[in-house]
């Protein structure tokens, strides 16, 4: 029986992975130049440990993901006890087994009352591009094959497959590519900060949203299928929305007959204080992309919340509908994700980050908005972003972007606590579980880094 390497010592951990694996999203070269990787070894709560037994507090839940914290028995449990029934089997040629049903179907009790049926996939990225292909598997059934382009956001992010990536906005992504999916435009972002000018966030609100409006009109509304949003960017620096935006946007896809999809990947399962962002912004969307918080990052599984609008048509009128991956619906998965959900259910999750864990981050955050190097903070349940700007009054913007916001990033590194830069705005994702306590501690290290920042930059 080969055993698990646990005891290899660091430095022959970094020497393998700097020679035999790439990386997600990482320039090869400087990983290499820096030193290489940083071991993690293990976690429990909101807290890492790395390969030298740093402890260091996850302001970011993983990538977003880990809504329950670290070091979950129960789901381990699950896991093993689901691995010895029945480790895999597909759900394709009318088969099926209980994970993958009860977790549609608890899913679908969580989501508004137009959404019954679930899609499984096993990254965002495969949701989404589930999402691409039912829609336009929606209208050839619909009788209107013409409805081809999708439209969503500049400074989105969907993704990383070809379809994940086009349909997000994210430049330096697009330029590896080129422009991968030719029937996906973009428009405007609602981030007031940056673009907002002299508007109010109201004013800007509907002005971004405009910008739908006008490309749908000179597509031919006859031509577009979907526009795709995320309820709040967050890859893009965590963009929450005015809120004349997104109640808009629902006007605009109505009016056009334009199927909506929210992309819930992040703000799904507790992450705004609500269940969903949608019900955070009032959205009414016709798909729903969920991965990430939905098994707590426990295991790869996502899935398309799909309307019954959608799912009516394409089951009266589509025949087969020739998509689906070997592990949709993984059996393992799903059970994890079912006793996820019942985990963010019993423990209050959801309200907590509402009416406790938020909006103590919150005011915290606020506390920075006097500091020389804070534009605004924003906050909604547990996702904020602290927006670094060069002058606070005019809101002018750090050149080259990104380099302010990376040494703020590395000053966080430095100190066992993790905080990332999208850009120029420090953003933050905890996990559900935290507490008032650990939330004050890591807003600690954040004065001291936006303090460190600013007296490199050499303004304080
Ligand atoms: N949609 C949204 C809104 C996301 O945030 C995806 C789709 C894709 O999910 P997968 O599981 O295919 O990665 C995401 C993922 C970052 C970062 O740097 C964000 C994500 C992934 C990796 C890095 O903030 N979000």
């Amino acid at each position: 029986m080969t055993e698990l390497r646990r005891n290899l010592d660091v430095e022959e951990l970094v020497r393998l992975d700097t020679a035999h694996h790439m990386h997600p999203f990482t320039d090869y070269k400087s990983l290499a130049a820096e030193g290489g990787s940083r071991i993690i070894t293990r976690a429990e709560g909101v807290y890492l440990y790395d390969g030298h037994n740093n402890r260091i507090l996850d302001g970011m839940a993983g990538l977003w993901c880990v809504n329950v914290g670290y070091g979950r028995e129960e789901l381990a449990e699950v896991a093993y006890r689901q691995m010895k029934e029945l480790p895999y089997y597909n759900t394709f040629f009318k088969t099926a087994h209980a994970p993958s049903i009860e977790l549609a179907a608890k899913v679908a009790e969580k989501l508004p009352a137009n959404f019954n049926r679930v899609f499984f996939a096993n990254s965002g990225s495969e949701a989404n591009d589930t999402n691409v292909r039912m829609v336009h598997h929606y209208w050839q059934c619909a009788g209107k094959p013409e409805k081809r382009f999708i439209i969503g956001r500049e400074n989105a992010y969907h993704g990383s497959t070809v379809a994940g990536a086009a349909l997000g906005g994210m430049s330096p992504m697009h330029k590896q590519g080129g422009k991968l999916i030719p029937t996906i435009h973009h428009v405007m972002q609602p981030y007031w900060y940056k673009l907002g000018g002299e508007m109010t966030p109201a004013e800007f609100g509907l002005h971004a949203a405009k910008s739908l409006e006008d490309r749908i009109l000179e597509l031919g509304p006859e031509n577009v299928a979907a526009f795709i949003g995320e309820p709040i960017q967050g890859a893009g620096g965590v963009i929450i929305p005015p809120e004349t935006y997104w109640p808009e946007i629902n006007r605009i896809c109505k009016q056009y007959d334009i199927l909506l999809i929210a992309d819930e990947v992040i703000c799904g399962f507790g992450r705004t204080g609500k269940w969903f962002g949608l019900e955070t912004f009032g959205i009414e969307p016709d798909l729903i992309t969920m991965a990430k918080g939905l098994s707590s990052g426990y295991m790869p599984i996502a899935a398309t919340g799909v309307s019954d609008r959608v799912a009516d048509m394409i089951t009266a009128n589509g025949g087969e509908f020739f998509h689906g991956y070997t592990y949709s619906g993984h059996p393992v998965a799903c059970a994890v994700a079912l006793k996820n959900i019942e985990i963010i259910e019993s423990e209050g999750l959801v309200e907590k980050a509402a009416t406790e864990t938020g909006p103590h981050l919150a005011k915290r955050l606020a506390e920075f908005n006097d500091h020389p190097l804070v534009g605004e903070t924003r906050c909604v349940g547990l996702i904020g972003a602290i927006e670094l700007t060069k002058n606070k009054e005019t809101r002018e913007r750090f050149e080259p972007a990104g380099k302010v916001g990376t040494m703020c990033r590395d000053h966080f590194f430095k100190r066992n606590a993790i905080m990332r830069a999208c850009g120029d705005a420090m953003v933050l994702s905890p996990p559900l579980v935290i507490s008032t306590e650990e939330i004050d501690a890591l807003m600690s290290v954040a004065r001291e880094c936006l303090d460190a920042t600013a007296r490199d930059l050499g303004i304080m």
